[in-house]
Parts: structure tokens; sequence; C-alpha cells
């Protein structure tokens, strides 16, 4: 069967059901990008675009200083960051009936959902500034106006609300009122009656005598002490709260100005402003990160690093700092491994830390911790990081230095699961995790797939009689369809009663049991990990043997 698409509503229909619906709704003003998502975020289901807060957020006076392109320049940005519907406050519609209909043409272009235009000359004033001596608009100049809008619009929902200021202005009520008649025979959609008087009562007259005519928009920013039920017992169908974020933010940014001015410091603002996270997430700025992920460096992998474990063997140099923040020549090992990760274009890096977390300080990772590192082993620590994983992610151990083409080649790889084995290690002197392929390192195998059978600690009762390939590094590369096989093998894993204990090889025997293939990568020597003070030192030999010939003193 055939479903119907779902249709969305256009802003211009959400607007035109604002304006018609017989429920008083409420619109509040945005002056920018930001604070239009701020009206969004609010739970508003439309903003008003005001020309006084618009114009003042320029710095310049409501007297269309700002020309009308600057204004739908910044309408623009308010439409791309809310989704909600815009009435433009358009002012006279900047001109006669021509620049209206140009107007209304530039206006639907950018997705914005209506227009009010007032009846007076342009270059207009704010209501509120000598508004006895503001021209009003000629009757028929200004309906020929609205015909020419309502005649231009392409989208039928689009929304041309007519502003009366025959209050503002002192032309007393039944100007209003014929004014409106006329502007609706006209073709508005709505009438906006406008008035500058503390209490409501002439807005209120008005109301009663327009009888729903049409749709009534009002402004209670003078009579703004009337209680809102008012308005919805005068079947008042949409309220603009016309200015109210900007007067919100003046205050604020005042007082913030004059405190660091005079302290000479941030410290008494920094509790009392937004964070630079919150700005961040306004601007949207996850969704800029997750795009860069699949846009920008698409075919990177990620890399995940275990870098729970204090490292206990090295006794007084971890007191203060896990393991991997040691550092070896010069430089801590953890940043040594980020550099070369990076060095192969992956810079997605999730480091999981666990002893001493707060010691951890590369910049540019993502840090998550284990809070349970003390009881629980590298499968815990590994799971804290599962939702990190790409379609392609290296897992390493945090300890490691290695040379670049282990993991040049480890990227290079096809299978979707692969561990890097060093078959020179087939019977080492420190504790490791020994790996048994299917197949040895022999010269004779070159170019032949070698799996992965088994990997046992060396303290583990042995693969039977036979001998180990060579010791796993640490390192394992999940591609496509490894993840899901490396996820549904812990998951199985996790029902065990002593899941906290276990480590990555009973995960990698998990995956191997479930009838799913890793591949070996050998490698002969050329990496290490630190354990314990003479590996540490090793470390440092190996990193300065590394080094370029320039640069080694
Ligand atoms: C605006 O917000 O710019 C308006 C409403 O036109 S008022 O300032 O009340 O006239
Ligand atoms: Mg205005």
């Amino acid at each position: 069967m055939n479903r119907p698409e779902l249709i969305l509503p256009t802003r211009a229909a959400r607007l035109r059901k604002l304006l018609t619906s017989p429920e008083t709704s409420f619109i509040m003003e945005a002056h920018n990008g930001l604070s239009a998502r701020i009206v969004e975020e609010a739970g508003f289901q439309g903003i008003w675009g005001s020309g006084l807060t618009i114009s003042s957020q320029f710095g310049v006076r409501d007297n269309n200083e700002a020309s009308w392109t600057q204004i739908i320049e910044l309408l623009e940005f308010m439409s791309d960051a809310s989704s909600l519907p815009i009435l433009l406050d358009g002012d006279t519609g900047y001109g006669n009936f021509n620049n209206l209909r140009r107007l209304v043409r530039k206006l639907e272009q950018r997705g914005i959902a209506g227009v009010c235009i007032e009846d007076k000359q342009f270059p207009k004033t704010n209501s509120f500034i000598d508004s006895e001596r503001q021209q009003l608009a000629d009757v028929d100049e200004f309906c020929g106006k609205i015909k020419a809008g309502k005649d231009t619009q392409s989208d039928p929902d689009f929304n041309i609300v007519a502003r009366v200021e025959a209050l503002i202005a002192g032309w007393g009520m039944s100007e209003a009122l014929s004014r409106a008649e006329a502007y609706r025979r006209a073709g508005a959609d709505a009438i906006l009656i406008h008035s500058k008087r503390s209490k409501p009562d002439e807005i209120l007259q008005f109301a009663k005598e327009w009888a729903g005519r049409s749709p009534l928009v009002i402004v209670p920013t003078k009579y703004y002490s009337t209680p809102t039920e008012v308005f919805r017992r005068a079947g008042i169908n949409l309220v603009i709260w016309a200015n109210h974020l900007l007067r919100a933010a003046i205050p604020a940014m005042q007082a913030a100005a004059r405190e660091v001015f005079e302290t000479q410091t941030l410290v008494g603002i920094e509790e009392r402003v937004a964070t630079v996270n919150e700005i961040f997430r306004l601007q949207g700025a996850d969704e800029y990160s997750e795009a860069e992920r699949i846009y920008a460096t698409p075919n990177a992998a990620r890399a995940v690093v275990l870098a729970a474990s204090r490292g206990d063997n090295l006794d007084a140099l971890t007191e203060d700092r896990p393991k991997v923040m040691l550092p070896v020549a010069g430089e801590p090992l953890l940043l040594r491994m980020v550099k070369a990760f990076r060095k192969q274009g992956m810079n997605d890096i999730t480091v999981v830390a666990g002893y001493k977390a707060q010691a951890i300080d590369v910049a540019g990772v993502n840090l998550v911790v284990n809070p349970d590192y003390d009881c629980s082993g590298e499968l815990a620590s590994l799971s804290c990081a599962i939702d990190r994983f790409g379609d392609d992610t290296v897992v390493s151990y945090g300890d490691l230095l290695f040379r670049r083409y282990i993991l040049r080649d480890l990227l290079d790889t096809d299978a979707d699961l692969t561990v890097v084995v060093d078959s020179t290690q087939t019977a080492p002197d420190a504790p490791c995790d020994l790996a048994y392929a299917d197949l040895p390192d022999e010269r004779g195998i070159f170019g032949r797939d070698v799996s992965l059978r088994r990997v046992a600690h060396c303290t583990a009762p042995q693969d039977g009689s036979a001998r180990p390939s060579g010791r796993w590094i640490g390192m394992l590369r999940v591609r496509g369809a490894g993840r899901d096989k490396l996820l549904a093998a812990l998951e199985h894993l996790r029902k065990q009663p002593d899941f906290a204990r276990l480590g990555m090889p009973e995960l990698l025997n998990a995956i191997i049991d479930a009838g799913h293939r890793i591949k070996v990568l050998y490698v002969h020597g050329h990496w290490l990990d630190v354990n314990d003070h003479a590996s540490l030192q090793q470390a440092s030999d190996f990193a300065h043997a590394e080094s370029s010939y320039g640069s080694r003193k």
C-alpha cells in the first residue's frame, strides 16, 4: 500500500494558522540568528522580526537607516538559525508599491512567512517617538501597496499584515476602523492595531467594533500590565512581544561591561555569564563536528586508547600520573602515540582514562573516564568508549611506542578485524599476551592470509603443544562489520560474573569462538611497551633513535 507522504506545513502556512486560529497565539521578537534560536528553544511558534530591535542591534535608529537589503541579509541568518515562521516588521514596505513587490519576492525566496506594513510615510519613525507628528499614508495609496504585495506572492499562504497607525498618530477610532476595513478589502490577511496608551481601552474598543472581520494582531509594549486573559477574551488572534529579548540583554551587557572595566578581572562575572560551551551549543557546534567526521576526513580511522591503569611496577614515578603520561625523551608516551595517529590522518582519538585521569593533558583528544578503573579491567574501559567507535577504529593500549610503518601497514589491511603480532617474541621474559595463529611467520607465507586462533597470557596454560606465533602488541583494527562482531562478543562477555576482570585477550577469543576471523599482521620488533623502569629506559632509547638526524643533539 502506498503511504501518503508526510508533508510538513510551510512556515507561511504555520504563520497563517497562528493568525487565523481562534485561540490567542504569541510570537517573540528576535533580532539576529542567535536570538531567533533562543526564541525557538523557549517554545514560541513564531518570530517577530522587529524593526526597532533589528535597527538597534545594528546600532542605528528605527528610521530606515539600515537599508532593506541589510535587513534581508540579517533575516536570512534568522531564518537559517530557526525553523519558526518569521513575520517581518517591514515598516512602510521601504518605498512605494513597487518596492513592496520586490520585498515580497525576496522574502519568499528566503523562507520568510510574512510581512507587516504600516500606513505611514517612508522613511518612518518609531511609533513611540513624537507620534503626533507622524504622517499617515494616503489610504488608496496604501491599499494599492497591499494589492501589489498580494498579487506578487507566489505562495498563497504568505501573509501580509496591514498595520493601522491612526490611533498612534491621534486620528481617532473611526479613522482607525475605516482604514482597517479598507485594508481588509484590499486583501490584507490580518490587521495590526497599534496603540501607545498604557491601558488597553482603545485596543479593546477597536476589537469589539471590528468583531472578527479578519484576524487581529496587537503589540502590548505600552499596555504591558494588562492580563493576557483580557486579550483572549477580546478575541485577539496574535500577540507580539515586540522587543523584550533585546531589552533583557541590554542591562546584562551594560553591567558586565562596567564590572570588567572597573575591576580589570573576569573573576566577578564568570559565574554569571553564559559558558562558552553554551555558545557552542546554540551555534550547533556538535553537528559541525559530526559532519566533519563524515565529510572532511571520511576515510580516516578513529582511535580508542586504553590508558586507565597506573603502571604499578613504576612505583613513585606514577604516584601523581598514569603511566601514559610518563615522559619519554621529553614527551609523554600518550602524546607520542597521539602524534603517531595524527601522522596517519587519524584525528578522532578517544582516550579512556582512570587512574589520575585529571593528569592526562593532551590537547585535542576526547577523554572518557572509567570510574571503576581500580576494580575493573580493559573490557570495562573499552565499554566506556564503545560509542566512539566509527566504521574504522584502531584500539590500542596506551603504553606503546612503535615505528610509523606498523600503524601504516595496519591501516592498509582489508580485513574487518586485524591484530598486530610480533613474531620475534615467542618466548618473552616479561608478562605479555601470546598469540597463536594458524600459520607461523615464515618466509613462505608472504602474501598469504594468516588468522588468529587464540591469545593467551603467557602465565596461563599454553595452547596444547603449539608454539606461540608471537606476541600480540596490543593493537587491534576494527572495520565495517567487525564493529558488530566486537560488540556482540562484548555483550556476551558482559553476562559473565567475572566481566569486570576481563581483558582484551578474552574479547579476541570470544570473537573467534563466535566463528569470526581475526587477521594477523606480523611485524618483527620495532615497537615496545612500557611496564617497568627497564622498559622506560628502553623507550627513551627507542624514541631518541626515531628522532630525525637534524634534531639529535
Ligand atoms: C517594532 O518592534 O519595531 C515595532 C513595534 O514596530 S513598536 O516598536 O512597538 O512600534
Ligand atoms: Mg517597527
